[in-house]
Order: C-alpha cells, then sequence, then structure tokens
C-alpha cells in the first residue's frame, strides 16, 4: 500500500521534472545589475549621453556605440582602486563584436589606465553576428572591482545572405575572415587529443578491475602499482609506454609543423597607456549636497544642494545621472524628469539652496533607495550649463532619510 504511493509520488514527480525539462527557458529580460548594492550602482561610473547608431543591422553591418563614463570621486573603498579599466559592451553571449574602439579619440584596442574622477568618452563600432534581438550595454569593467554597466538597449541583428564575416587585412596584404580563421586546425588538434585521452581511459576502465574492484585496490598499499596481485602488470606498463610516446611525438611533431607552416608569428598585444584627459569646460560651478529624502509612497526623491556659479553667466541645472539613469529637467512631475525649487538658473557669482525632486517608480523597482540597508545613500552627477553652452558635470553624494524603514 504505502510502497504504492510512494511509487506513484515518485513517477508524478519525475513526470513534472520532465516536463519543466521539455519547455524552452525564456530568456533573461535583464542582466542582473538590480542585484547590485545600490552604493555599487550609483558610487562607481556614471554614464551619459550614450547613443547606438541604430538599432537594426544585418550580420557583418556595423553600428556605434559612443557615450561618456566617469569614474567618480566617491568611488567605494570597499572596491579595489580603479588603475586598470576596460570599456567594452556586455550582450547575450558572442551575439555583436567589436571591430574598434576609441577612448578620448585614441585608439585603444586593449585595457586602459584609469583614474578616479577620469573622464572617458568612448566610440565603440560593433557588427551585428547572430541573428536576433538582443539587449547590448555598454560596460566600464575594472580590475579587481569587476564590470558596471551603461545604460542598454535593444538591438535586431537580421540574417544576411551572406551570413556573418569578420574580415581583417594582414601585415602581408592578406585577408583573412577571423570567424573561421583557423577552425580547420583546431578540429583536428581537438580529435587527437580526444582520441588520445579515450584510449587511456578505456584502457584503465574496461579491461581492467581499478574501478570495478576499488576494494581491492583500496588495499593495496600506496607507491606500489601492485604487480604481485596481479593489478598493474607488464604489459600495462608496455601500453602506457606506448601511449606516452605517442603524446610526446605528436607534442614534438606538432611543435615542428607549426613551425614551418607558420613562420612569421606575433605575440599577443599588450598595450596599455593612461588616454589623455578627456576635453572637458572649464568648471563654472561648485556643488555641494546638503541633505537627500526619500519618500516612500510617491518614489519621489528630494536631493538638496548649495549650488556656486563661480562663472561670469547664468548656469543651470539640466539633468542629474545615477547609474544608467538620467533625470532630464522638466517642469512637470514624471519619470526620467528632475524638477528643480525654487529656480534651475544660478546667477554669476551667487550660491543658491536648490532642491531637486525626482518622482519615478524606478528607485523602488531598480532597487536604488537602499532603505533599511546598510548604506542609505544617493551619489550622481549633477549636469550644468552656463551661458555660453559649456557644461559642468559634479559629482554629488547625500545621505538619505527614508520616509519610512521599511
Ligand atoms: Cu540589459
Amino acid at each position: 500500500m504505502t510502497r504504492n504511493v510512494v511509487r506513484k509520488a515518485a513517477a508524478l514527480l519525475a513526470a513534472a521534472v520532465l516536463t519543466v525539462l521539455a519547455v524552452p527557458a525564456a530568456p533573461a529580460g535583464a542582466h542582473g545589475e538590480t542585484a547590485q548594492e545600490s552604493f555599487l550602482r550609483m558610487g562607481t561610473i556614471a554614464f551619459w549621453d550614450v547613443k547606438f547608431s541604430e538599432s537594426t543591422v544585418e550580420q557583418t553591418q556595423q553600428l556605434t556605440i559612443t557615450g561618456t563614463a566617469k569614474i567618480l570621486e566617491t568611488w567605494p573603498e570597499q572596491l579595489a582602486e580603479p588603475k586598470l579599466g576596460f570599456i567594452g559592451v556586455v550582450a547575450p553571449g558572442p551575439v555583436v563584436v567589436i571591430k574598434t574602439r576609441t577612448i578620448n579619440g585614441q585608439p585603444a584596442p586593449a585595457a586602459i589606465e584609469v583614474e578616479k574622477g577620469g573622464v572617458y568618452h568612448f566610440e565603440m563600432t560593433l557588427a551585428g553576428r547572430r541573428p536576433g534581438h538582443w539587449h547590448v550595454h555598454p560596460i566600464f569593467g575594472i580590475h579587481g572591482a569587476g564590470s558596471l554597466l551603461g545604460p542598454g538597449q535593444y538591438i535586431d541583428v537580421k540574417e544576411s545572405p551572406g551570413g556573418f564575416t569578420n574580415d581583417i587585412t594582414l601585415v602581408n596584404g592578406k585577408t583573412e575572415n577571423l570567424e573561421n580563421l583557423g577552425i580547420g586546425n583546431l578540429t583536428v588538434w581537438t580529435i587527437i587529443w580526444f582520441a588520445v585521452g579515450l584510449v587511456w581511459l578505456l584502457y584503465w576502465i574496461v579491461p581492467k578491475p581499478t574501478v570495478t574492484r576499488l576494494p581491492v585496490t583500496s588495499q593495496i598499499p600506496l607507491n606500489t602499482d601492485g604487480m604481485a596481485y596481479g593489478l598493474i602488470t607488464k604489459k600495462d606498463h608496455r601500453a602506457m609506454n606506448i601511449v606516452m610516446a605517442t603524446t610526446l611525438f605528436l607534442v614534438i611533431g606538432g611543435m615542428v609543423w607549426q613551425a614551418n607552416a607558420y613562420p612569421v608569428k606575433m605575440p599577443q598585444q599588450v598595450l596599455r597607456f593612461a588616454p589623455q584627459a578627456a576635453a572637458m569646460d572649464a568648471t563654472f560651478v561648485t556643488i555641494d549636497a546638503k541633505d537627500a529624502t526619500y519618500d516612500v509612497e510617491s518614489g519621489t526623491v528630494h536631493l538638496t544642494v548649495d549650488v556656486t556659479n563661480t562663472g561670469s553667466t547664468p548656469a543651470a541645472v539640466e539633468a542629474f545621472t545615477t547609474s544608467t539613469l538620467t533625470f532630464g529637467l522638466t517642469k512637470d512631475a514624471g519619470p526620467g524628469t528632475v524638477q528643480v525649487t525654487p529656480s534651475p538658473v544660478i546667477a554669476p557669482g551667487t550660491t543658491v539652496t536648490m532642491v531637486l525632486s525626482m518622482t519615478d517608480p524606478v528607485w523602488h523597482k531598480e532597487r536604488l533607495m537602499p532603505v533599511g540597508e546598510s548604506r542609505m545613500q544617493i551619489t550622481g552627477v549633477v549636469r550644468t550649463r552656463d551661458g555660453a553652452g559649456h557644461e559642468n558635470f559634479t559629482t554629488v553624494q547625500s545621505f538619505v532619510k527614508p520616509s519610512r524603514l521599511a
């Protein structure tokens, strides 16, 4: 009776597992950035003016991603100091390839030396590789700290009749398609080494009692081959010597072959340099954060700042940027906007206290307001513009007082 019940339950469970496995998994809708603590997302790197030149490309067709990333002065002390960085893209697998990249106008094929407070204008040319609908973000990887995401966008890669090619011209003038360069050799060598390993493995596990009679094997003292018990015989030694000789022959033979087949080689290049400082407008404002509150019910952040206009023309607040978000100045409240009271304008030579208000469910949805956590803080960049059209990007940081704690 009980056995029957157990059997039925087990069958049901097996059927359920099978059903789950048979249904294809839904593609991930995000990149998991919401799981990162908000102080990491807000206090590390700010991205602004990120633009994708196209949203649809054919395979091999190119698009560019341009934008600016600033390593904030508020970089958290818990993370490794930013010294070596890498600007790239994150996408669901190798669906696009980066063809070229410039940082502050200089070609930057590899990692660059970076510093806190550094501003990096980037331009990346990508080519569509795998057909599909893909979410692509620029990222800033910091050695020892991890990758920080910039604002993402969907890109559609359409199938092209010619498929995907990734042609480069070599120094000798020949053109090669990187997509399948050397694939033949790679396949042949993978098969050869797999075969050697398989011969070795099957030799020991099929006709021998090594695995099947583990109790016997474990009785034999260490450092003996168990010849007295007939476990490893003279014949086995001979067979293994043949496997070793084959391996050595393949390694040495392979080295000789490649030296003849590819006489001209270039070692992997390691180019490390600090890009020139980004061209930025002269400083005309200083901003000190005084206080911040977060109204949990309405999803509103009020950030109080003292702004001093040290320039000679009137300056005005244009936007507030934090993590991957930008809040642009508007009169009426709404997602992605900032309202400034009493006025976003600062007369030259004066200091005004103003409140930046941002009402957006995104604070809660993206877990950016760390209510009840150990670091209730807001960090971001205030974007201001003066009468001559110059812009300043000033980092501000403040503790946040939430309207309630849960
Ligand atoms: Cu994404």
